[in-house]
């Protein structure tokens, strides 16, 4: 496992720095590439955080315009993956430039699975609730304050991955990385207002259709939604603007395992699933090429809307029983 320093000594011997987080960012992908990018800048480098597509979520959160979106393997003598640590994540318009980069470093807390490659020997895998307090680590490492701005981004990324401090790993200290921060002089109410309080009329109306439209299936123990292109088209919706729903399903009387099912391209489907703590989501999800977390994971596959209910069906034994 490479050790901060090394991480350091990696950032520290490049001129040009491209830093990469995973498609679809949510809050801790944008405030760990933008505190990534800081940081790097702060070490007298060039750096620049690198997405294309964003929600009018993390836009209200995030100065997503910083953002480039055209990248050139040419251009950079270093990139940084964050948030992820394969390239299956990247966002599609990136990958073909990254294949051509040889000298990649990835900072990331999701647990590397069997099955996945990281695409570099230089890799900090740890696993705590958050990235952003892993790119913190770099901060304390070299004995600066990360600025305001920077500890903004880091405490956002932070309240994201654990869901207002919910959701807390074992490894890694979120409180007292959320005591740094704000002693720091984050505008803690100001990031939650943003983060948590603010409605955009597109989520009144796609709320209105999602309260609708639910599925129960196994007694109402899984609770299940799908937006087709076709709806989403007639809501006036992108994904990015359904996928906030991820967590809320849950919420529902009764629920244990929960599907926000939409349709990226067409006939396939992503399925951003959640359970509750008893419930194991990590072998369905790998069954099926995806990934993430015990009671938040995800996958991807070639299936008709009409055949879905049949396919959670065939899977809620597994799933519900262990
Ligand atoms: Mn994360």
């Amino acid at each position: 496992m490479t050790t901060c320093k090394q991480l350091i000594q990696k950032i520290k011997s490049a001129k040009n720095i491209a830093i990469f987080a995973h498609r679809d960012p949510d809050p801790d992908a944008c405030g760990a590439s933008l505190a990534l990018r800081d940081f790097c800048r702060e070490l007298g480098k060039n750096a620049e955080s690198f997405c294309e597509h964003y929600s009018e979520y993390v836009e209200n959160i995030f100065p997503m315009k910083e953002f480039k979106s055209k990248f050139l393997a040419k251009d950079y003598d270093l990139v940084a993956f964050v948030d992820m640590h394969t390239e299956n994540r990247l966002e599609q318009g990136f990958v073909d430039e990254i294949k051509k980069c040889k000298n990649v470093i990835v900072i990331d807390h999701h647990v590397l699975t069997e099955m996945e490659v990281v695409p570099t020997k230089i890799f900090r895998i740890v696993k705590k609730a958050s990235a952003s307090q892993l790119v913190l680590d770099l901060f304390r490492e070299v004995d600066k304050t990360p600025a305001l701005e920077t500890a903004t981004y880091l405490y956002a990324g932070l309240v994201g991955d654990t869901d207002r401090f919910l959701y807390l790993a074992t490894e890694g200290d979120v409180f007292s990385d959320a005591k740094y921060l704000l002693e720091c002089g984050v505008d803690f109410v100001d990031v939650y207002n943003k983060m948590f309080r603010t409605i955009s009329h597109k989520e009144i109306i796609l709320s209105k259709y999602l309260y609708s439209n639910i599925k129960y299936l196994a007694d109402g123990k899984i609770v299940y939604i799908v937006f087709g292109k076709k709806t989403l088209n007639k809501l006036g919706a992108t994904v990015d603007d359904v996928k906030i729903f991820s967590n809320s399903l849950l919420n529902i009387k009764g629920a244990k395992w929960s599907l926000l099912i939409y349709e990226t391209e067409k006939n396939n489907f992503r399925f951003s699933m959640r359970s509750v703590p008893e419930i194991n989501l990590v072998p369905l999800a790998n069954s099926m090429n995806g990934g993430g977390h015990k009671n938040s994971s995800a996958f991807s596959t070639n299936i008709k809307k009409c055949q879905i209910k049949n396919a959670i069906k065939s899977w809620s034994n597994g799933v519900l029983n262990g």
